[in-house]
């Protein structure tokens, strides 16, 4: 009886939980492969843990969402007590994998795509490794790869719909993620689902760049800024369910080694750029080409500009981009944004090509699609995708 009375409850609940999920996503859960993750699949899990159903290899593969690394879904082969515990907490948790339904960005002046031709200052949000929407450049961004999976389901962003949708001004500092939070939830109304359902955020470059290694955005006020945006997601229905993908900062250490001997860009770009820390005095003053390019070491030798781009370089790994990943670990395990993931970018080594040659400090086309290409393939979504295999 009692158990009869709180199926009457729970099932409700659950059914309006269901998530649609993506054709081509194997490891999404949908252990029944009915396009949608509900109870059913618990059930069926169950059985199978049981040995009271068996699976096909096919409905195996759908299962096998665990184990969970940082959030993201690392498949082992296997469907078991795991798996079933994640599927579980997707039906009932709002735990979620599923190809979104919109995409907004919240963000700095990468955010808005600026200088990616090379014009000095111009937006080019079409060009966005997130929310990008020009079919005919190279960047494969978030938002065409999830147009291009299920254009029915994806209310994709364009000309006439990125205001809506990319939120990132040039400029912005963490400081700033509150207020483009707001934004976000005020126009996630606007979308058909009435919510936000993934959320890209790229934020810390602003706080990292400045005109010395003291005039950082202190650590803990940078914390401090990036939990207020955080507690906006979390505090709106709107947003707090979306997928939050958190990217980390990247090794800005690379630009200037792959533009320091290009004469534009030491005397004419860079000393308009406000990155005093790490482009003043460009010429290479390391010990040697081997120590240049180890920028995790300081060498005897080394100069003192080359050792202050080092210290930079070790500080944004030591201490900002920790911060963003254990914050946002702190945020999805506790429930407050339980679809919140940190994607590590800080390996990634930029080439003069992906650096655009006005500023010579944003990313070009061609770095926006190396951004998009890497980071893509660090989530789940990038885990059922065979393009990311090669
Ligand atoms: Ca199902
Ligand atoms: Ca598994
Ligand atoms: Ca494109």
């Amino acid at each position: 009886m009692q158990i009869r009375v709180l199926l009457k409850l729970v099932l409700p609940g659950i059914f309006c939980l269901v998530h649609a999920a993506p054709l081509d996503a194997d490891h999404d859960g949908d252990v029944n492969i009915d396009g949608v993750v509900d109870v059913i699949d618990v059930l069926w899990g169950q059985q199978a843990l049981h040995g009271t159903r068996s699976l096909s290899p096919a409905q195996e593969v759908h299962g096998d969402v665990a184990p969970l690394v940082s959030g993201i879904p690392q498949p082992d082969g296997t469907f078991n007590l795991g798996d079933e515990l994640v599927i579980l907490r997707m039906v009932l948790g709002g735990l979620n994998f599923s190809n979104p339904g919109n995409q907004f960005n919240v963000g700095d002046s990468i955010g808005e795509g600026e200088a990616a031709d090379g014009t000095i200052g111009e937006a080019h949000h079409e060009t966005v490794w997130s929310t990008g929407y020009n079919g005919s450049d190279s960047v494969n961004s978030f938002n065409e790869r999830f147009e291009g999976i299920a254009a029915a389901n994806y209310y994709e962003n364009n000309a006439s719909r990125d205001q809506l949708f990319n939120h990132a001004v040039s400029g912005a500092e963490m400081v700033d993620f509150a207020a483009q939070a707001q934004g976000v939830v005020a126009t996630s109304v606007q979308a058909p689902s009435g919510a936000a359902e993934m959320v890209a955020v790229f934020l810390g470059n602003n706080d990292v760049c400045a005109a010395s290694l003291n005039a950082m955005t202190d650590p803990g006020l940078f914390e401090t800024y990036y939990r207020a945006g955080l507690d906006v997601l979390a505090s709106s229905s709107a947003t707090r369910n979306a997928q939050i993908h958190v990217s980390g900062i990247p090794a800005i250490y690379w630009l200037w080694n792959a533009k320091k001997d290009t004469f534009w860009c030491r005397v004419f770009a860079w000393p308009f750029v406000p990155c005093e820390n790490l482009l003043d005095n460009a010429a290479d003053d390391c010990d040697s080409d081997i120590s240049r390019e180890d920028p995790d070491n300081i060498y005897p030798g080394d100069g003192t500009n080359c050792q202050r781009r080092k210290t930079l370089h070790g500080i944004i790994r030591d201490t900002y981009n920790p911060i963003l990943r254990d914050v946002l670990d702190e945020y999805r395990t506790s429930g407050q944004l339980p679809n919140a993931r940190y994607t590590d970018i800080y390996d990634i080594r930029f080439d003069s090509q992906h650096v655009n040659g006005g500023d010579c400090f944003h990313p070009s086309t061609i770095g926006h699609a190396l951004l998009a290409e890497k980071e893509w393939c660090r989530t789940h979504w990038g885990n059922s995708d065979p393009a990311c295999s090669n």
